[in-house]
């Protein structure tokens, strides 16, 4: 069963993973290398042994698929995921004069008067990013993340490259090619990035009529990004599949640094206890055709009864 998959990857990383500091202090247990095959034929792989909300996974791949980079699309649609970063680079600008927020992360899980007065400049924050379209353009902006990379590479010619565009087009017309690449990973865009990407690089690949993906993810939130990476991907793949009058085949998630964060041991080990349930399916809207036309209210999710909600704080 596909769950199961996932959940040997937990079991994995606890009983082999090396004790490894990390970029934000947390602490994670990891291991380098290892890959996870989802059958998308035999249902959706959004988990079922906590809830993952498929309206964020929706949102956030329409908002890849755009080519956004402000997460202005995503609080519009009731999306946080991103937050933490843009609000990083507005704590840290010259405009900001509100009380201090250097290391607001790990400040907020330590210290509830600390909380409190984060809480408050978050909500301020938001409010702006939704109201103010001055404000929004320039610190709701994540940088030349994955929508910039994917809709509009920027050439040495000064020309762009639609890099998605590029691999459905191929996927239709050449589909046995194997150069079906799409890649985040600018070398030279990284240091305009909030977060260098995570999932960096992916191929599709389509035999007997079905589609296949494979993601290289460099750095793996085991227990917040992946299950999130893990619908997301399959769910690019079901759209693509849908244009291109193809079945799905697999997704194939390839992972560099596998990693549970110290924080986040206990709920794994909750997870890891319950019982897997029948997956989900997906449905989508028979009247939408391209990739590049898909709205929330064509994208749905039926028989998913997932155990409850794990709470776990997010590393920044
Ligand atoms: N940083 C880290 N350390 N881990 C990540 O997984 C991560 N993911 C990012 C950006 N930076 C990251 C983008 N994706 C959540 C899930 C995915 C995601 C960011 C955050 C998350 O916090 N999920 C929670 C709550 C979701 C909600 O209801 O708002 C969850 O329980 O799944
Ligand atoms: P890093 O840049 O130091 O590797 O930190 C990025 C963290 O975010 C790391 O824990 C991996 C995690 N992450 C995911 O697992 N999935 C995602 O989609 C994103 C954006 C981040």
């Amino acid at each position: 069963q596909n769950e199961r998959v996932y959940l040997n990857l937990c079991e994995y990383v606890l009983k082999h993973g090396t004790k490894k500091e990390d970029r934000t202090g947390t602490g994670t247990i990891s291991c380098f290398g290892y890959q996870m095959r989802f059958n998308l034929q035999e249902g959706f792989p959004l988990l079922t042994t906590k809830r993952i909300p498929f309206r964020l996974i929706a949102s956030e791949l329409l908002w890849f698929i755009k080519g956004d980079t402000n997460i202005r699309f995503l609080l519009q649609h009731n999306n946080n995921i991103w937050n933490e970063w843009a609000f990083e680079n507005w704590v840290e600008s010259d405009q900001y004069d509100g009380p201090n927020m250097d290391d607001f992360g790990r400040r907020s899980l330590e210290d509830p008067e600390f909380k409190k007065l984060y809480d408050n400049e978050m909500e301020q924050f938001k409010k702006r990013i939704l109201e103010e379209d001055d404000f929004a353009k320039e610190f709701g902006e994540l940088g030349n993340v994955y929508g910039k990379q994917w809709r509009s590479w920027k050439t040495t010619k000064g020309e762009t490259i639609d890099q998605l565009s590029d691999v459905i087009e191929t996927i239709k017309t050449n589909p046995s090619s194997r150069r079906l690449i799409v890649t985040a990973w600018n070398p030279e865009d990284i240091p305009s990035m909030a977060l260098p990407p995570c999932h960096s690089l992916f191929q599709f690949y389509v035999s007997d009529g079905k589609l296949s993906c494979q993601l290289y993810q460099r750095s793996a939130d085991i227990f917040l990004g992946i299950p999130f990476n893990i619908a997301g991907y399959s769910l690019l793949t079901h759209l693509i599949a849908h244009e291109c009058g193809l079945e799905v085949g697999e997704f194939i998630h390839t992972l560099g640094d596998a990693h549970i964060y110290m924080n986040h041991i206990d709920q794994i080990k909750t997870q890891l206890s319950r019982q897997p349930k029948t997956l989900p399916t997906l449905w989508l809207n028979e009247e939408v055709s391209s990739v590049f036309d898909f709205e929330m209210k064509d994208m749905k999710i039926d028989g998913y009864e997932p155990h409850p909600t794990i709470k776990a704080p997010v590393a920044v």
